[in-house]
């Protein structure tokens, strides 16, 4: 019997209130409205920006399911929908791309300005939810929601990936590979020959290290406080691995010692000041490019030396990548089915989705890389 045009109800991980456990409760999810997608999600990655809003340090309306790092199946379409039809596999896309914005229409950006990241209203575009628990609304999380059975997104943000896709792996095009690999490759255009140096060697940052070492780069330097990153982080092309620890001077002047006048290009993907101001101080004086990918914490501000951007230094941000998303993610995917990069690496635990509570506790305590939660 088609579920199409009627209220689907299923288990999804519901947040009430930050810094709790998720619970897994029964949620309506109402159909699409004209230009949206509903879509069965069968595998979903956590990353760290979805403990992000657990902790605090993104701000989100609650209650809120979060999840962002998906790909499923579209169970049905809304009124309008020409990209997408019932049974493509698709991956929803957390930042959209509706061709007609100022950044869509520009080839120097990606961040679509119907974008729910920095507004963080948890409405889909119309300033509805299509989410249901107990009789309340429940929000979305920037337009994607993949911690459930079933989503609705807008049109503008999913992408129809090859039939042949392997889901429980490519899910991690929707954000952790894609937002590492592409920092490198897309925001920062590492060239053949340059130094390096990765802060935070987590899914993301090991998807940097990856692209780092994709554009030839001859030195990449992996820093990050825990040691039991550094094996992965050598396997897919770190050259060498500091632990910060291991030193009483800061960081970036470890750095500067061991490169002479700093790396040509530092990327922070942990998401704390400090380090976003360590990673920009790592960098060569004149020419040197910071790339902040770690999601800053709320209301958490930087003070630093203008000297180190007047020297000529520049300190940009990147988000998914730098990559238009819509157009990107079909071909991210096809590039990995022609195995021209590997996914397995990142992806330590695979779980039921009902044990979504476990999967974040390895995350927490520095077990895992990537855990994808299957349905
Ligand atoms: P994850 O938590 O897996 O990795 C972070 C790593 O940083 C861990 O290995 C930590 O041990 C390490 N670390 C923590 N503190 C320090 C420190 N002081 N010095 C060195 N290393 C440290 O996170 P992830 O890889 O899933 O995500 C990384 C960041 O990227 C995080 O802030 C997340 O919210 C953000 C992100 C950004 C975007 C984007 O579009 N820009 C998309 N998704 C996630
Ligand atoms: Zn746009
Ligand atoms: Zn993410």
């Amino acid at each position: 019997m088609s579920t199409a045009g009627k209220v689907i109800k299923c288990k999804a991980a519901v947040l009430w209130e930050p810094k709790k456990p998720f619970s897994i409760e029964e949620v309506e999810v109402d159909p699409p409205k004209a230009h949206e997608v509903r879509i069965k999600i069968l595998a979903t990655g956590i990353c760290r920006s979805d403990d992000h809003v657990v902790s605090g340090a993104l701000i989100m309306p609650f209650p809120i399911i979060i999840g962002h790092e998906a790909a499923g199946v579209v169970e049905s379409v809304g009124e309008g929908v020409t990209s997408v039809k019932p049974g493509d596999k698709v991956i929803p896309l957390f930042v959209p791309q509706c061709g007609e914005c100022s950044t869509c229409l520009s080839t120097k950006g990606n961040l679509c300005c119907k974008n729910d990241i920095s507004s963080a209203s948890g409405f889909m575009p119309d300033g509805t939810t299509r989410f249901t628990c107990k009789g309340k609304a429940v929000h979305h999380f920037v337009g994607t929601s993949t911690f459930t059975e079933y989503t609705v997104v807008h049109e503008t943000a999913v992408a129809k990936i090859a039939a042949a896709a392997p889901l429980e792996k490519v899910c991690l095009v929707g954000c952790g590979f894609s937002t590492g690999y592409g920092a490198a490759v897309q925001t920062a255009k590492v060239e053949r020959g340059s130094t390096c140096a990765v802060f935070g060697l987590g899914g993301v940052g090991l998807s940097v290290v990856m692209g780092c070492k994709a554009a030839g780069a001859s030195r990449i330097i992996a820093v990050d406080i825990n040691k039991d990153k550094f094996a992965k982080a050598k396997e897919l092309g770190a050259t060498d691995c500091v632990n910060p620890k291991d030193f009483t001077k800061p960081i970036h002047e470890v750095l500067m010692e061991m490169t002479g006048l700093g790396v040509d290009y530092s990327f922070e993907v942990i998401g704390h000041t400090e380090t976003m101001a360590a990673a920009l101080a790592s960098v060569h004086y004149n020419y040197g490019v910071s790339v902040i990918v770690g999601v800053p914490p709320a209301a958490e501000k930087i003070s630093f030396d203008p000297m180190l951007l007047f020297s000529g230094r520049t300190w940009k941000g990147s988000v998914f990548g730098g990559w238009k998303s819509k157009d990107a993610v079909p071909k991210l995917v096809a590039d990995f089915m022609e195995k021209k990069f590997v996914l397995d690496p990142l992806i330590t635990h695979t779980l039921p989705f009902l044990k979504i509570n476990e999967g974040f506790e390895l995350l927490r305590t520095g077990k895992s890389i990537r855990s994808v939660l299957v349905f």
